[in-house]
């Protein structure tokens, strides 16, 4: 059987160690105590991101160092949060994508991709910072590439939801001092589906940033996944951002669907509002979240994420 033993790289200090991970800790996901004497330090890269691996990027670790420049990690350390997905294929693995993170940026395209297309992705996210208590950034991206009057009424929905909400043109220079504002400082990274200008937006920020930027295919308007690997650098003045490749789906890991609905900010205040104490508002009379939506007080097309997610998580 071939197995794909993911190599890490583990940042000690001012020192960049190259790690396997120990076959205990790959089998077994209950860590031991930490070594006190052990040394603490975040992994900043991953190379093989498609296997589902007991570490990720953003990880504290503890290590064996053989001090030639490799080393082996033993343990994960605890996390704080993590943005988490479930792998594909049949097994229901989790994937985590990142941990420890003060910041998630989520990068939506206006056009190329278009925005309407990936919405459901974007509030899938957004359910997982919720879960997670990461506080999320929205930047709507590539505004050069469309009239305000298209992205206008998009950008204030999330905001009235309480999401803070940037609109940025890589291109133009537009919005990129808000987003360095915003990431000086922490542990951040940039997510969101393939082509939406992540990478772009990372080297206009700082250059060498973001790894090699892809062409969107004219023909589907999609991207290419040109960006790989996840991996933190270190911003200038403090804090770590990350690149990640761009999904094609979000798939929700450990989610109780019949508690999805804190998952939704503006559904929370009417939880306990309806007839039926364990609504899960789908088929329900006498529902205040369909009433709400009815009202318009509840966005449809929210609503319609809601029950998408609750179908298939
Ligand atoms: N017009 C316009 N194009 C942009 C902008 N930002 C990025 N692009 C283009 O969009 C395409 C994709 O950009 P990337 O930065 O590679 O996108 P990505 O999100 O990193 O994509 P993956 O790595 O595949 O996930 C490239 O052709 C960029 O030149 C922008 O602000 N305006
Ligand atoms: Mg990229
Ligand atoms: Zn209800």
């Amino acid at each position: 059987m071939q197995e794909h033993l993911g190599r890490y790289t583990v940042s000690a200090g001012d020192r960049l160690v190259d790690c396997t991970i120990s076959s205990k800790l790959r089998k077994n996901l209950e860590y031991p105590t930490a070594d006190p004497s052990s040394l603490r330090q975040r992994v900043i890269a991953v190379r093989e991101i498609r296997s589902v691996s007991p570490a990720a990027v953003g990880d504290f670790v503890a290590f064996e160092d053989t001090g030639d420049g490799t080393g082996m990690i033993y343990e994960v350390l605890n996390r704080r949060n993590k943005l988490s997905r479930r792998a594909a294929g049949r097994k229901p693995l989790e994937q985590v994508l990142i941990a420890n993170l003060d910041l998630a940026v989520l990068v939506f395209s206006i056009r190329q991709p278009d925005l309407l297309f990936w919405l459901e992705m974007l509030d899938r996210f957004l359910a997982i910072c919720e879960l997670e208590e990461i506080p999320p950034l929205i930047c709507l991206s590539k505004t050069d590439l469309a009239e305000e009057a298209d992205w206008r009424s998009i950008a204030s929905l999330y905001e009235r939801i309480g999401y803070r909400t940037l609109s940025i043109s890589a291109a133009h220079g537009t919005g990129v001092e808000s987003v360095r504002e915003a990431i000086r400082g922490a542990v951040s990274v940039f997510m969101g589906p393939s082509g939406a200008g992540k990478t772009t937006l990372l080297n206009t920020l700082q250059p060498g940033l973001g790894g090699r930027v892809g062409e969107v295919n004219r023909a589907t308007g999609r991207g290419r996944h040109t960006t790989t690997h996840a991996e933190l650098f270190p911003l200038e003045g403090g804090g770590l951002v990350g690149d990640t490749p761009g999904l094609r789906e979000l798939s929700l890991w450990n989610v109780d669907a019949d508690q999805l609905h804190y998952l939704f900010l503006e559904m929370r205040p009417l939880i306990g509002s309806c007839r039926f104490r364990d609504c899960v508002h789908a088929q329900e009379p006498d529902c205040a979240v369909k009433a709400a939506v009815a009202s318009g007080q509840i966005d449809p097309r929210r609503y319609d994420s809601y029950l998408r997610i609750r179908e298939r998580p």
